[in-house]
């Protein structure tokens, strides 16, 4: 029996356990990223682990979220990264340099490798054929020093791709037909492997989009083979050494397939406000758009940008739209300015931004009350935008780009010939906004500003756990719920106190005060409790207002990594209806907590308010089990090192 890609990586890097599906394996991590919003504490937390220098082939800093610089708060992080990397011996990239998931395919993925990112995108480097994982701060932090990765062995799932897109279809609408079809929560537990004949016809930047946005499946990741397209792109980046083949074997066996014939899709969009909200562009109608913004990891490459360019020559943004721009990094926006197709953007009035995150997690351009806002991005979930009763729907540069001509949603189509855009045979290489780390012994004063604040570590679990129900919520509630991030917020990652007074607020404005009242309690969640960004955060807040545990339908992979990293008790309802029969300020109580929790067996919260007992599941390895007794996955490693010093 042959194996799939995902099973060759993982095999070329299991540290332990066993390759089946469900079962918790370890894998050596090769390449680490970081980005600023996630990075200050993974970088704090990397410090308190005591290590001097990072262990990986290649680690990489990015600042690219945060770049507004509206107060001291984006740059003093800045600052702080860009020491705290060259002191630790990470490469440092600086702002400006571009969209971390855009740079790191551009510069440093390699097939083969396997790649840490705290930012749930990386993903993205699924297109050059890595196994590429979106993990918690705090588990990139642990790998940056050496550890292996715990993951559950995830399902395979093949797409297989056969035909080849229509002119003005695009890698956006493959993407966006995998969520139409397998939902938010599809891909929970599965690797989506990309195979068969449609494959060859898909560049990598188009690769990349796909493997991208994959996040938004609830997939581990996504990964593309790596063939002579890989080559020719790399060696396009002046680094065709890093190209090896790596294809499936041709025996290989796949959990579950899917197929997709590339000749039968169309332009398609996510609808307000979920990325599996996915409807054909003609039948959404002639929709009056009054935003456009093209950009963000997900379609932001040199070819996007030229096939937007292009669509742009000659014409006029419409009267009613503001239409803004982010390339993705110096390097496509370098090529774009020598080459014109900068002055054809300008020429049409587009609002050029520079090459960083910007709005798609809300650092400016706000749409307007009930705008539309047409976005090439991978989420559209309420308010992320930063406008409440905005409508974002996601859709491929093509429709973008042609719909902020002719002011309303426009099938391309209509629009007479495509755009063909050629993958050039050199990339303009530069990587002068690089910092490598200093030399190994060479002293480096890390800066601190004053928005630096400690972050809070748990406690052992106690015998008793118990609290009121501070808050119940419905289905695929997103971290973006749970810490919401926008141009206010975003400077303030290092700083958790102040953050905490935010956390669940688009549900409940009123959840931080309750919280801190009854001096902490229980969330009770429907399914795919958390869904979205990696941001550890969305746990570290809850943990600082005394959330003890969460009970849910379900959970997201990265929230529920970092719940437990933190010591909350993610907790899944035995039976669905019990969620039925709680209610807010309903007093719950775990007798036994420890013993239960050792058990291994489903555990029981006796509600007292209303005189019942609910069963609950705990999906534990047994390495899981031991960090929630521990009080979360610092107190576990302090442990860990203190046994092993005795
Ligand atoms: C996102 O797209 O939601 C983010 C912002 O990039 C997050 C990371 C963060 O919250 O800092 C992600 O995708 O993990
Ligand atoms: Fe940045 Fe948006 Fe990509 Fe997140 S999804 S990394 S905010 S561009």
């Amino acid at each position: 029996m042959g194996y799939n890609l995902v099973q060759k990586i993982i095999k070329e890097h299991l540290v332990s356990g066993e390759m089946i599906a469900g079962k918790e394996i370890s894998i050596r991590i090769d390449q680490t990223l970081t980005q600023d919003s996630t990075g200050t504490m993974a970088y704090l937390q990397f410090e308190a682990t005591g290590i001097p220098r990072v262990k990986t082939k290649k680690s990489v800093a990015y600042i690219d979220h945060n770049t507004l610089q509206a107060g001291f708060e984006n740059a003093d992080d800045h600052r702080y990264i860009q020491t705290v990397a060259s002191k630790h011996g990470v490469y440092f990239s600086r702002p400006g340099n571009g969209i971390c998931h855009q740079v790191h395919l551009e510069r440093f993925g390699i097939p083969g490798m396997t790649l840490l990112g705290s930012d749930s995108h990386t993903p993205t480097g699924g297109g050059l054929g890595m196994l590429a994982i979106g993990a918690g701060g705090l588990d990139v932090a642990v790998a940056m020093g050496g550890a292996p990765y715990y993951l559950m062995m995830p399902k395979v799932c093949k797409v297989n791709l056969v035909g080849e897109l229509k002119p003005w279809v695009a890698a956006k609408d493959i993407i966006l037909e995998v969520l139409r079809i397998m939902s938010v929560k599809g891909g929970v537990g599965k690797v989506i492997e990309y195979s068969g004949p449609g494959v060859k016809s898909l560049t990598v930047p188009e690769r990349a989009t796909i493997t991208n946005m994959g996040a938004e499946l609830g997939a581990t990741t996504s990964i593309f083979p790596s063939d002579e397209v890989t080559y020719e792109f790399l060696k396009a980046q002046g680094r065709e050494k890093d190209w090896i083949e790596l294809l499936p074997d041709s025996d290989a066996v796949y959990e579950e397939e899917i197929t997709i014939n590339l000749n039968e899709l169309e332009p398609l969009a996510a609808k307000p406000h979920s990325p599996d909200n996915v409807e054909k562009v003609k039948d959404i109608g002639k929709i009056k758009v009054n935003q456009v913004a093209i950009g963000s990891c997900t379609n932001s490459s040199y070819m996007d940008m030229m096939k937007v360019a292009k669509i742009l020559k000659g014409k006029t943004v419409h009267p009613d739209v503001s239409l803004v721009i982010a390339p993705g990094s110096k390097q496509v926006l370098n090529m774009l300015a020598q080459n014109g197709a900068l002055a054809d953007m300008v020429a049409a009035g587009a609002r050029i931004l520079e090459s960083a995150c910007g709005p798609c997690i809300g650092m400016g351009q706000a749409p307007s009350t009930n705008a539309v806002s047409l976005r090439t991005f991978n989420r559209n979930f309420e308010g992320r935008s930063g406008t409440v009763s905005a409508q974002v729907y996601l859709v491929s540069p093509e429709v973008a780009a042609v719909s902020a001509i002719t002011g309303v949603l426009t099938d391309p189509r209509e629009f007479g010939e495509a755009p063909k855009v050629e993958m050039p045979a050199e990339f303009l290489v530069n990587d002068n906004m690089v910092v490598p780390p200093a030399p190994e012994g060479q002293e480096v004063e890390v800066v601190r500003g004053p928005n630096i604040k400690p972050f809070p570590v748990n406690v052992e679990l106690p015998d008793k756990v118990k609290g009121k129900v501070l808050i119940k919520v419905e289905d695929n509630i997103t971290t973006d719920h749970i810490m919401p991030s926008n141009a206010k917020l975003l400077p303030f990652r290092s700083n958790i106190p102040y953050l905490s007074e935010f956390c669940l607020t688009p549900c409940d404005p009123e959840f931080p005060r309750r919280a801190k009242e009854n001096g902490g309690g229980f969330i009770i969640g429907g399914h795919n409790y958390g869904q979205g960004s990696s941001r550890e955060h969305a746990a570290l807040v809850p943990l600082y207002l005394g959330i003890k545990g969460v009970i849910a339908k379900s959970f997201a992979r990265i929230h529920m990594a970092n719940l437990i990293n933190s010591g909350i008790l993610p907790l899944i309802f035995d039976n669905e209806q019990d969620y039925d029969t709680i209610d807010m300020y309903d007093e719950l109580v775990i007798e036994d907590a420890v013993d239960q929790i050792k058990s291994g067996l489903p555990i029981i919260i006796k509600n007292l308010t209303k005189g019942n007992d609910i069963k609950v599941n705990i999906s534990l390895s047994d390495r899981q089990r031991e960090i929630i007794l521990a009080g979360g996955l610092l107190n576990y490693t302090k442990k860990l090192s203190e046994n092993g010093n005795k």
